[in-house]
């Protein structure tokens, strides 16, 4: 018995995984992505979102992660491994997304016909044809509107972990009651990417857990219950139209009568989905305090797991419930992936020339500094888009590659001190992580060991990790999360990076200057 499958649905692919936990030690024993732009060009997306003039907007059509999901549980299901022995499936997903049903919505997911495919069946149940995904920035309005009525940002962020922010789906709900009020009055509920790709797996309505639901600037942190107080500040009748929330390790139900027919699959548990980064926080093995995570992927983010929540009222860091029970602090940044593959292609190298790049320019590029906003940014709050270099010629690419992967691994550093966390020691996920070259600046940086997993989509492993953790739980076997992460979610100890002394000392300095470039630059934008 016991295998189980994880589901990551990401900003620009949806990736499965599976675990034979029989193994010895489990392993994983399957992996497979699509990208939406090239398997999926039809719904028109560029890095999984759809173009808009605005360059706030950034949404995405929910149909096509069902199609995503179709394809990708059918290439499990023709994986050549004995399905039958599917035990539990979880999922992931990109955070902050909503999805807007209306009415017909649950009968139309419980009466799917397994001889058709699920999007022409299913297109009818949207109240809202796009999801706005966490990349949007067009909220700022609705922001102001909600700290307003609850008293302030501080207080909002004591209740919900993170002041407001323009992608929370808080936010996002009220702009879309204030612009599309009858659309809003037939919506009967919105999801989360992550509840509502657990709906279609169940074929029912499916519940949300603490660590997706504290991304929406509306659950209650400490009860981990929607607050009255943030919902009244958001949108009429609010309450009715939200999942209820479960604790992470719930079974929501079984996977559907649809799935197991259309694609030879077994009544496997279906255990919540949560966001990407309360998944990657399990799938880096980050099941103690004391060490962070820094995942180098279309956002880059650095968290870490927290036994109290010491929330951020400064303004840029966010508390989000763990899988565990526990809490965790993340800072999230908007210039990640998109940013090196910018510098990247305006120089014309490849990867491997890139770290070249990187490698050939001295330990704090001689005192240039560069702020990475190619794209609106989060962290700091940038409202719009503009690079500024200071000692750079944007032409000389070792300069610039080099002013680039400071900046934001500087960005990492600085933002992160929030969480009061002591690091001596990061786990480097997502994409990017393979590159050694920049886990060595990382490392510098941060004056912190650096050590590399096995699989670069930590989120993925976490989703298969909660399945696993939930349905031992639920056979009455349950396991210790230092057991289910044990030999799997660990670091190859062989890819340890230490800091450079010298370089450590360089940067010391240079993340002062960092940050006074960073206020001067903000400073002078809000003039
Ligand atoms: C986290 C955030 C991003 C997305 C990326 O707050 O907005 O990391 O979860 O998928």
């Amino acid at each position: 018995m016991s295998l189980y499958l994880g589901l990551d649905c990401s900003t620009q692919s949806l990736s499965a995984m599976m675990l034979d936990a029989s193994a010895s030690p489990p392993r994983v024993v399957f992996e497979h992505a699509l990208d939406y732009d090239a398997v999926l060009p039809s719904y028109g997306t560029r890095h999984g979102v759809l173009p808009s003039a605005d360059p706030r907007v950034r949404v995405s059509p929910p149909l096509m992660w069902v199609e995503a999901l179709d394809v990708v549980l059918g290439a499990a299901a023709r994986s050549g491994l004995d399905v039958g022995r599917l035990a539990a499936i979880s999922g992931s997903a990109q955070q902050h997304g909503s999805v807007y049903l209306n009415a017909t919505a649950d009968e139309r997911l419980a009466a799917l016909d397994a001889a058709q495919p699920p999007v022409p069946q299913l297109r009818g149940i949207v109240s809202r044809l796009v999801s706005p995904t966490w990349m949007d920035t067009s909220t700022a309005d609705e922001c102001a509107e909600i700290a307003a009525a609850v008293g302030g940002n501080a207080p909002l962020a004591r209740l919900t972990g993170s002041r407001a922010f323009e992608r929370f789906t808080g936010p996002q709900i009220r702009r879309f009651w204030k612009q599309q009020p009858a659309e809003y009055a037939a919506t009967t509920r919105v999801h989360l990417v992550s509840s509502f790709l657990g709906s279609v797996l169940i074929g029912a309505d499916a519940a949300l857990e603490p660590g997706d639901a504290s991304g929406m600037n509306l659950m209650d942190l400490v009860t981990r219950r929607w607050a009255p107080a943030a919902l009244e500040a958001t949108a009429p009748e609010l309450a009715d139209r939200l999942p209820s929330i479960v604790p992470s390790s719930s079974v929501i139900g079984e996977l559907s009568p649809y799935w197991q027919a259309r694609h030879g699959l077994p009544p496997a548990r279906v255990v919540a989905w949560s966001g990407d980064n309360p998944c990657s926080l399990i799938g880096t093995g980050l099941v103690r305090e004391g060490r962070l995570a820094v995942s180098l992927g279309t956002s880059d983010t650095v968290f870490g797991l927290m036994r109290a929540p010491r929330v951020d009222e400064g303004g840029t860091g966010h508390v989000f419930g763990a899988p565990t029970g526990d809490w965790m602090g993340l800072t999230c940044f908007r210039n990640g992936s998109l940013a090196r593959e910018r510098v990247r292609d305006e120089h014309g190298l490849d990867w491997a020339a890139f770290s070249a790049a990187l490698d050939s320019a001295p330990a704090g590029n001689g005192g240039a500094l560069l702020l990475p906003w190619f794209e609106p940014e989060i962290t700091p709050a940038v409202p719009a888009a503009g690079v500024r270099r200071r000692g750079i010629d944007p032409r000389d690419a070792a300069a610039d590659v080099r002013g680039l992967i400071e900046a934001q691994m500087m960005a990492l550093a600085n933002h992160s001190a929030w969480m009061g966390v002591n690091v001596d020691a990061i786990h480097a996920t997502g994409g990017a992580s393979a590159n050694a070259a920049i886990l060595r600046v990382m490392a510098d940086v941060f004056g912190a060991d650096v050590y590399r997993f096995e699989s670069t989509n930590s989120a993925c492993l976490g989703a298969v990790l909660r399945a696993w953790h939930a349905d031992a739980a639920a056979s009455g076997q349950p396991r210790s999360w230092d057991d289910i992460v044990a030999g799997v979610a660990q670091p190859v100890a062989s890819s340890r990076i230490r800091p450079r002394p010298p370089h450590v000392e360089t940067y010391r300095a240079l993340r002062r200057r960092y940050a006074d470039f960073e206020a001067e630059a903000l400073t002078s934008e809000s003039a």
